[in-house]
């Protein structure tokens, strides 16, 4: 196992006998590879999650499924590398909801703003028949949806000034990520939004192409913003799920146990990862501001403020995706609290 995960397929000639030789090359003909990658550093709770699968699978599959893990985009960003599962050059990767929007339209309802109230109740509707509807819906772009892991609630940063209030958003030229509805909702608030793909993001605010941008405080924390960034905000303004997900075609060129372990994995090395991202989240909001970020706090008066100015956007997503879908949505959270 040790070997086969160290080794890679073409480094066995010439170790050890000539009869361990060929046993070792006869397992690793048999073997299949998952590449997983993710756009997150291996500090990030994502990465740790993504090792957890990795172990899971290849302890329950006795190596005979070899997982390599790809961290900070080494494999591409969250488009690319879902074109390459589709393509079948890549098994695995954990998009955010937001870009899986330009591939399944309906996955934008998930990036409402202010749409969950909390983690547990996002964890209940994506856990449940409404979530799983949704990743049905990726079959039919050759990928497979195992399992929602947590990006978690999206916070603000900038290098200009603290945001408390809505009109602080004037002006700032803000990173979004690759999805229409982020970019609108960022508009209606009053900054100038450009969406760009994470890999690019930490060279962007570093050469002031733009001022800010918005993520989990685990992420700000630990991709090293502060370095960047001077003011933070918990405007707490969209919850970003996770979609672990496969190639189709690799999923199904498995055996049906070898199915069973890797979708049980994706949920198993979820949970964890979900555990480890809430404390993440808890934790690194101090270690900003000993890194000397500045810290504001959003009063609920302004954040309802908030609520009622991206409504309009909202209710335009809404009539897109079609009320049906969204009504179901709405009933699961409102049946989750
Ligand atoms: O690994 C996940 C990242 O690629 C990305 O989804 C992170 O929230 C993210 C962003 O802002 O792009």
């Amino acid at each position: 196992l040790f070997l086969a995960a160290c080794g890679g397929s073409d480094s066995t000639q010439g170790n050890g006998s000539a009869s361990n030789g060929e046993e070792v090359a006869t397992e690793q003909t048999d073997s299949k590879t998952i590449r997983a990658g993710i756009g997150l550093n291996n500090e990030h709770p994502q990465y740790k999650g993504l090792e957890k699968f990795a172990e899971l699978v290849e302890e329950r599959t006795d190596g005979s499924i070899v997982v390599e893990t790809y961290h900070s985009g080494q494999l591409g960003d969250d488009r690319s590398m879902m074109e390459a599962l589709q393509l079948g050059t890549q098994e695995v990767t954990v998009p955010s909801t937001a870009p899986i929007a330009n591939f399944v339209s309906e996955f934008s309802v998930f990036d409402f703003p202010f749409l969950f109230p909390n983690s547990e109740v996002a964890d209940e509707v994506l856990d449940g028949e409404v979530g799983q509807s949704f990743l049905d819906k990726l079959e039919d772009q050759n990928l497979m949806g195992l399992a929602y892991w947590e990006n978690g609630f999206r916070n603000l940063t900038n290098s200009k000034q603290p945001v408390a209030t809505q009109e602080d958003f004037q002006g700032l030229t803000i990173r979004t990520m690759e999805n229409d509805l982020h970019l609108e909702a960022f508009r209606a608030l009053g900054a100038n939004p450009t969406p760009m793909a994470f890999t690019e993001l930490f060279t962007a605010m570093q050469q002031g192409t733009v001022d800010g941008q918005e993520n989990p405080f685990a992420t700000i924390y630990l991709e090293g913003y502060y370095e960047v960034q001077q003011h933070v905000s918990n405007t707490n303004h969209i919850y970003s799920p996770f979609v672990f997900m496969m190639s189709k075609s690799f999923f199904d060129s498995l055996t049906e146990e070898e199915q069973e372990i890797v979708s049980e994995a994706a949920l198993e090395a979820g949970a964890y990862q979900r555990e480890l991202n809430r404390e993440a989240n808890e934790t690194y909001l101090a270690n900003l501001q000993e890194e000397g970020m500045t810290y504001t706090e959003i009063s609920e008066d302004e954040r309802q403020k908030m609520v009622e100015t991206v409504q309009p956007v909202i209710d335009k997503y809404a009539e897109n995706i079609g009320t049906e879908v969204v009504e179901k949505v709405y009933s699961a959270i409102e049946a989750a609290q």
